[in-house]
């Protein structure tokens, strides 16, 4: 089953989103894998943001990032890295669709509440990165095949 990893930003920490995510993923039909809520290191957001290094926002997003507790969270399901992309809803807020978490909770792309992983294999290397293997729970729900087709 598919792996993604969703961080609940700071400022859907600090605006009291954290069960708003979670709900929409659950209502979604997502399953739950892991979940823990933590203050970021510098280098737990230098190296999760590697990617990003060098462009104008870089510095502002690991003070951003950095700035207070995230609620990190590993999600699965069937093509669960793109169907969380869309509940999130683009990048951008103001582009995301409405519906969406981004285009319903946010303005900024520097305040967009939500991180997903953008392919299932960052997925899989983003929740190396974020859990320890033990910290992945395994579990069958009895919705599943009304679910999972
Ligand atoms: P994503 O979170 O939708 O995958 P990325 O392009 O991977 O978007 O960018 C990572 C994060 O960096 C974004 O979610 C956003 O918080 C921040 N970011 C991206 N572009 C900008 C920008 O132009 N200004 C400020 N922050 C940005
Ligand atoms: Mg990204």
């Amino acid at each position: 089953m598919e792996h993604t990893l969703v961080l609940v930003k700071p400022d859907g920490v600090q605006r009291g989103l954290i069960g708003e995510v979670i709900s929409r993923l659950e209502r979604r039909g997502l399953r739950l894998v892991a979940a823990k809520f933590l203050n970021v290191s510098q280098e737990l957001a230098e190296t999760h943001y590697a990617i990003h290094k060098g462009k104008p926002f870089y510095d502002g997003l690991i003070r951003y990032i950095t700035s207070a507790p995230v609620m990190a969270m590993v999600w699965e399901g069937p093509n669960a890295v793109a169907a969380v992309r869309q509940t999130m809803g683009s990048t951008r807020p103001t582009e995301a669709a409405p519906g969406s978490l981004r285009h319903d909770y946010a303005l900024e792309v520097g305040r967009n509440l939500t991180h997903g992983s953008d392919s299932p294999e960052n997925g899989v290397k983003e929740v190396e990165l974020w859990f320890h293997p033990d910290e992945l729970v395994s579990w069958e729900r009895s919705v599943d095949p009304w679910i999972f087709e």
